[in-house]
């Protein structure tokens, strides 16, 4: 029944000039870098009773959240194995993994042998690796102020641990033969209106000068710009302007999007075809901003279909790495994990099965009438069925409330033991 289900898509869909087995091979081979803070609040394994804070914040208390590596691996694996294809796992820094031999150091201490054994994880399960240093939650976040502090000793713990963690990326890169993307987010900005807008751009440009300077071969390195957040509502020190420009005027270095640091009538979908002529890489972190950068769980909407059409409309596949970004504490984070990537998984196979070719041309020849027609007409061919088809030959849930009943159980035997 279903299979007839799927036969009959694709053929609603070769009538169009448009091959579903072609986009489920794409769609197979695109990895999506998860992030493993969903399962925990972005709180991390260093500093247990400061918690998120300081840059960054998760709101909700659903029970059940991930307390150590253990709860973390098994709860991220839970979620992996209800999502079909390629993944990665995206780490901070402050998830570094202490032990008896390994006991705590400071950020700016910590070696590659604190994340080893997530190396052997990603290893066992065949999943790929990207790394963040954690420029929050710490006190040596001083006045709001990281890279870019006019604090000498917090400036320069600051540089030390981008040091450190690019180094790190870089080793688990050799160890799992692959490129890992080492992405900087800084909280940095004023509350209200600065005396000096230069000055701290100025230290975060020096800050980054100093951090690039050794080579690391397996390594992509990406800035990640923001707007605002709460308390920083009057200036960002990496603005979008800066690190584009930084980017721009560093080969080698790309600038990261994030869709929930622009303003709400700026879209990411149109960013990145305003960056590919001259990128051959950029880096996304996709989330859902509600008013601002909420970071809600990814939803199958517009925006995000928008996005992903560019990235394929594009051929951008190889160049767009997609990452997600979002966490929300106030339902099962578990579930959060699936519903967001399934989604990013979904408006890429939405993506993969439009007629490209055929919208190029009505817009080329100012035929916008018959183009929208056709956009609209796409909506509703049987999607679904393809989605579906591609689940099952990935061996997950193609039906959402499967893999749901996966989760419900997994939470009465696991997550509501945490106390
Ligand atoms: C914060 C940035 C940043 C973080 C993660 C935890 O606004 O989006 O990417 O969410 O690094
Ligand atoms: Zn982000």
């Amino acid at each position: 029944m279903t299979l007839e289900q799927y036969e009959n898509a694709k053929a609603r869909y070769a009538a169009l000039g448009i091959e579903t087995e072609k986009a489920i091979s794409k769609l197979a081979a695109k990895p999506i870098s998860i992030h493993c803070w969903q399962g925990d609040d972005v709180i991390g394994f260093d500093n247990k009773d400061g918690g998120a804070g300081n840059g960054i914040q998760a709101t909700g208390d659903y029970p059940g959240k991930a307390r150590s590596f253990e709860e973390l691996k098994a709860d991220f694996l839970k979620a992996a194995s209800l999502i079909p294809g390629k993944k990665r796992i995206n780490l901070h820094a402050c998830y570094a993994v202490f032990t008896n031999e390994n006991p705590w150091v400071d950020r700016d201490k910590i070696e590659y042998k604190h994340f080893a054994p997530w190396v052997e994880f990603a290893k066992e399960n065949s999943i790929g690796v990207d790394f963040n240093p954690t420029c929050f939650s710490h006190p040596m976040v001083k006045d709001g102020l990281t890279l870019s502090s006019p604090d000498k000793n917090a400036h320069r713990f600051w540089i030390e641990h981008c040091k450190a963690s690019r180094r790190i990326a870089n080793k688990i890169g050799e160890a799992l033969e692959h490129k890992v993307l080492h992405n900087i987010w800084i909280p940095d900005g004023f509350k209200d209106i600065p005396a000096d807008r230069l000055g701290p751009r100025l230290l975060l440009k020096s800050a980054l000068d100093e951090i690039f300077t050794e080579s690391c071969a397996h390594v992509i390195d990406s800035v990640e710009s923001k707007v605002f957040a709460i308390g920083v509502e009057s200036y960002t020190v990496g603005s979008n302007e800066f690190y584009l420009s930084y980017a721009a005027s560093h080969p080698g270095v790309y600038n990261l999007l994030d869709n929930g640091h622009f303003h709400p009538m700026e879209y990411v979908s149109d960013k990145i075809p305003a960056l590919l002529p001259f990128f051959d890489k950029i880096p996304l972190h996709v989330t859902r901003p509600v008013r601002w950068d909420s970071d809600h769980v990814v939803l199958y909407d517009d925006e995000l279909r928008e996005m992903m059409k560019e990235i394929v409309r594009n051929d951008a596949l190889d160049k767009v790495l997609i990452g997600l970004d979002f966490f929300d504490a106030s339902i099962n984070r578990i579930a959060a994990w699936v519903i967001g990537t399934r989604n990013v998984q979904k408006a890429l196979l939405f993506a993969l099965l439009q007629p490209d070719a055929r919208l190029r041309a009505l817009q080329d020849n100012g035929n916008f009438t018959e183009k929208m027609m056709v956009m609209e007409e796409m909506k509703t061919l049987p999607f679904g069925d393809v989605w579906e088809e591609y689940c099952r030959r990935q061996g997950v849930y193609a039906s959402d409330e499967d893999w749901f009943a996966e989760i419900v159980k997994y939470e009465k035997e696991v997550l509501l033991g945490r106390k």
